[in-house]
């Protein structure tokens, strides 16, 4: 059994683990949640995500976790065949992690 993915294709975060699964070989079942038609809100689905955000992925054992950034590690952590998109060098992780949390932050205001 693979690993299902709670999304809508036009996101930008579950693009980008859509891209991160393409990327290591990993095939997703994929379950499309449309929150403009407020599929996010039901009891259901806050059960699993209770940020109540895509995407959302619940592995093959049951557990769930969500945002993109957090699911792409774990993804590329427990499925990928080397380390090389989130190297185990706490050092070279450290950067990784700096780019994954930029876009979270306000400093594109001083990038110029
Ligand atoms: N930081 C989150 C952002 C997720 C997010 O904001 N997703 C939007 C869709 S692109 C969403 O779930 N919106 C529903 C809402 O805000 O009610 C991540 O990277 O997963």
């Amino acid at each position: 059994m693979c690993p299902t993915l709670y999304m809508l294709a036009a996101s930008p975060p579950c693009r980008a683990v859509l891209i991160t699964a393409h990327a290591i070989g990993l095939t997703l079942d994929k379950k499309e949640v449309y929150f403009f038609r407020d599929e996010h809100l039901t009891p259901e689905y806050q059960k699993l995500n209770p940020q109540r955000t895509i995407p959302t992925l619940v592995d093959d054992d049951g557990f769930a976790i969500w945002d993109s950034h957090a699911i792409m590690a774990y993804l590329v952590s427990k499925y990928a065949k080397d380390d090389s998109l989130y190297p185990k060098d706490l050092k070279k992780r450290a950067i990784i992690n700096q780019r994954l949390f930029f876009e979270s932050s306000a400093a594109f205001f001083h990038m110029n």
